[in-house]
């Protein structure tokens, strides 16, 4: 549909930017913090850091704080690291870790940043994994427990809260991200019946959060935050319509799904008893999973997903795809295909702006629930000149792009809380080092020379405050 007129932003959206705690915050065991699933990894692929320090904003949090006002950030998406708070998972409670975070979010507050509190992203306390992760029922509770200490600890502060980051992505491609943990070594099905148990028991803790939440902060808003596309087909043939229908249903509603309307998506379900990988489930987890709604829904945003339809017997390769976007096949199901529309990024992710536009409508048709964008961007090969500057017109016209099919969005009648790209300052990939950039910040280090760590604004910071001013709707390319 073309508008003959675009419609505004609402006066309150929030124009934000994101972060994840192990990925930017360094400071690895730093005032009693616990070491996560990242901490413990000890295989990093070649070539890239580890999480020890990232971008040290544990340290520099205040600095960094000022950057985003400057920016004009209305709203700041950070994670919280469990290990910081309760560093075994279930056992004592460290006070400083608790003092770090209201020192930021009172930053933020003070200078009119709303905070937007992801719980749980990527980094398991690691003693948890110990003792069987999120294939044990304890962690539910330790979850739980975990959510009952923030929203007494800042629900009087915090309004808008996330779940999990990416739950879809933790299921299907975990050893890419680093949270699989040994389940990953496991044969095909049995790795696929242990991921599925795992999230089972995500997809009560999440419930029993979101409920808690409504019982303890007045006036909170909470919501899940899955990494959500739409997937296409790869021709009008009726079966590679169906082909992605399913992977649709097994990548996005299944979880969505679950969130909204407290049940099991049909289709994702008959694939999973199918195939014998379904999960058990407990007397009461239904009365549990249904008690849980949320106010809103998260979503991170990269680029779609295309499929078709494997043919008789076709071996469509392994189920767990090298990363987030890198799309995985399932035998007798789809099979995943590269989209010929669409341009890819340095690292191989296509890039679909219209699909961000479709993505938004079809979530808000199927739930009728305000939208908040957690993540999208451009990861890329940043070049700091020599006099500190940063000319990323690549990214630029990646967001106006993509900014620009959101307001479209907005047009056709979605309900949009806000957009926080990712990421508000360099900071670590989930497994392509630091070399692979998205912040509107960059942050002078190399893999292994941590250099001085010092900040410099580049050319989409000044691109992002003129855009933030015109309340979204100075929507140009570079
Ligand atoms: C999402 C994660 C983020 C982030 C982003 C970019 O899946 O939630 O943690 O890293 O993707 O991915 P990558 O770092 O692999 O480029």
């Amino acid at each position: 549909m073309q508008h003959r007129q675009l419609a505004p932003f609402a006066p309150d959206f929030l124009w934000g930017a994101s972060t994840s705690a192990y990925q930017v915050e360094g400071a690895f065991d730093a005032d009693g913090k616990g070491p996560s699933v990242q901490d413990a990894r000890t295989t990093f692929p070649e070539g890239t850091t580890d999480y020890k320090v990232a971008a040290d904003h544990y340290h520099r949090y205040a600095q960094d704080v000022e950057l985003f006002a400057e920016l004009g950030l209305t709203a700041y998406r950070f994670s919280v690291a469990w290990t910081r708070i309760v560093p075994d998972g279930d056992g004592e409670v460290n006070r400083e870790g608790l003092a770090f975070y209201h020192r930021l979010i009172d930053a933020l507050l003070e200078r009119g940043i709303e905070p937007v509190l992801t719980m749980y992203h990527f980094d398991l306390p690691q003693a948890l994994q110990q003792k069987g992760g999120w294939g044990s029922r304890a962690t539910v509770e330790a979850f739980t427990r975990y959510a009952r200490i923030l929203f007494e600890e800042f629900g009087s502060k915090v309004r808008y809260w996330l779940t999990i980051n990416e739950q879809n992505m933790m299921i299907l491609h975990g050893a890419a991200i680093g949270t699989a943990g040994d389940v990953a070594a496991g044969d095909t099905k049995g790795l696929q019946r242990a991921l599925y148990q795992q999230n089972h028991h995500m997809m009560l803790a999440q419930a029993e959060t979101m409920r808690l939440c409504h019982e303890l902060v007045p006036g909170g808003k909470i919501g899940p935050a899955p990494n959500i596309s739409v997937v296409y087909p790869a021709s009008p043939r009726p079966e590679d319509i169906l082909a992605a229908e399913d992977f649709n249903a097994i990548r996005n509603w299944l979880y969505l799904d679950m969130a909204c309307r407290g049940g099991y998506n049909p289709t994702a379900w008959t694939w999973l008893t199918e195939k014998g990988i379904a999960p058990e489930i407990a007397e009461g987890d239904l009365e549990i999973l249904g008690s849980g709604r949320p106010d809103f829904l998260a979503l991170n945003y990269y680029a779609t997903a295309t499929v078709a339809a494997p043919l008789a017997g076709e071996d469509v390769g392994a189920v767990e795809g090298a990363d987030q976007q890198l799309a995985v096949g399932e035998d007798g199901v789809f099979r995943s295909v590269r989209n010929e529309h669409l341009p890819v990024n340095a690292f191989g992710w296509e890039i679909d702006p219209v699909g961000f536009r479709t993505t938004l409508r079809v979530v808000y048709d199927r739930y009728r629930l305000p939208l908040l964008v957690t993540e999208n961007g451009l990861g890329a090969f940043d070049t700091l000149e020599a006099d500190g500057s940063v000319h990323d017109a690549y990214r630029i016209e990646y967001l106006a792009a993509h900014i620009g099919q959101m307001r479209a969005a907005v047009s056709d009648g979605v309900e949009m809380l806000g957009y926080c790209p990712w990421s508000a300052i360099d900071l670590i990939s989930t497994h392509q080092g630091v070399r692979k950039r998205y912040g509107f910040v960059y942050v002078d280090r190399d893999e292994f020379d941590l250099k001085e760590l010092k900040r410099y604004r580049k050319d989409s910071f000044f691109w992002y405050q003129q855009l933030i001013k015109s309340g979204g709707t100075e929507v140009t390319a570079a």
